[in-house]
């Protein structure tokens, strides 16, 4: 919905181009090849993913990782932006829930630095309740019944051009693109 460079400085723009163009665009193809000539070949991804146990087991893993992978990215697209911020009911939910946006800010980023290699931190909806969590690898609050706010893509490959190994940098500025 945005040009590759929108989110600078904060995301260089051959990040978002090879995020976007190369990694998502390979779960999309994973997935579609997984499910090609079965029931699930023109179902929502979402629905898949929130049935995970109805997909057959020569193909679950494929279509849990890279359907997975496709909702997570889809959903990455729209949490991030330019111009972004944090507004309205998901703003008051936060507060009320977190006592400030501060306090969530330094709960998010907890938990986002001590995610442990290829995953994702979220705020979700939680039978009711905002919460934040984390996943590993492709694997999507969706499935647990949980309803994703905002997510944070922890791979490598979101931030190691323009932070290396400075990993709680791309967080910080995270915050600068929700
Ligand atoms: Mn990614």
């Amino acid at each position: 919905g945005y040009e590759y460079d929108a989110l600078e400085p904060h995301v260089d723009a051959k990040t978002m181009e090879i995020h976007h163009s190369k990694h998502h665009q390979s779960y999309v193809d994973k997935l579609n090849g997984a499910v090609k000539g079965t029931e699930f070949e023109d179902m929502d991804v979402n629905e898949i993913l929130k049935n995970l146990d109805k997909v057959p087991e020569d193909i679950r893993t494929a279509v849990k990782n890279n359907g997975g992978g496709h909702a997570n990215h889809s959903f990455f697209w729209q949490v991030i932006g330019p111009d972004s911020k944090v507004s309205g009911s998901v703003a008051d939910a936060i507060n009320e829930q977190f006592g400030s946006f501060d306090k969530f800010k330094e709960d998010f980023t907890a938990a986002a630095v001590g995610t442990f290699g290829s995953g994702w931190a979220w705020l979700v909806v939680d039978n009711g309740k905002l919460s934040i969590i984390s996943t590993s690898n492709q694997d999507t609050p969706i499935s647990e019944g949980k309803v994703p706010v905002l997510e944070i893509d922890l791979w490598e490959h979101s931030f190691y051009l323009l932070y290396q190994n400075r990993k709680p940098d791309y967080i910080a500025a995270w915050f600068n693109v929700i």
